[in-house]
């Protein structure tokens, strides 16, 4: 059995979320922040047998898309002077691990 944790933009999450559930995936939704643009951002647990990991990870690919945000970026020029330029960065379409699960129980 895999665990595939997947970080979606939270334009799409709706979307991957109500697809994987068409499709029979079990799944928890978290709602998480990124840790370099500090926006809100979604993460996926999706328990599954071995030989859904790609089936799973093609439904995410379908429905996740790359966007290029604009952020401000604070470049320092010296003791306190800072200028913030706007900086391009690319989000996703979808940040996916896969992992291996040891044991898995419902009680
Ligand atoms: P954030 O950490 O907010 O990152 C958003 C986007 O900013 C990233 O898109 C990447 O293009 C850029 N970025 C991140 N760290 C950077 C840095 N140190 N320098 C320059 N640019 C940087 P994605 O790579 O598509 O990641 C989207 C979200 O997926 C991330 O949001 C984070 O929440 C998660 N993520 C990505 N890689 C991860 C990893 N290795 N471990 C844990 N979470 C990850």
């Amino acid at each position: 059995m895999k665990m595939i944790t997947a970080i979606v933009n939270k334009e799409d999450a709706k979307s991957v979320t109500r697809a994987l559930i068409e499709e029979g995936f079990s799944i928890t939704r978290l709602s998480t922040t990124g840790g370099f643009l500090m926006a809100g951002n979604v993460t996926l647990l999706i328990g599954l047998e071995d030989e859904k990991v790609d089936a799973c990870i093609g439904v995410i690919a379908d429905h996740c898309r790359q966007r290029t945000e604009v952020v401000p970026s604070n470049v320092g020029y010296g003791i306190a002077v800072e200028t913030a330029y706007p900086m391009e960065v690319t989000v996703g379409g979808a940040t996916v691990f896969v992992t291996n699960v040891e044991r898995f129980e419902k009680l």
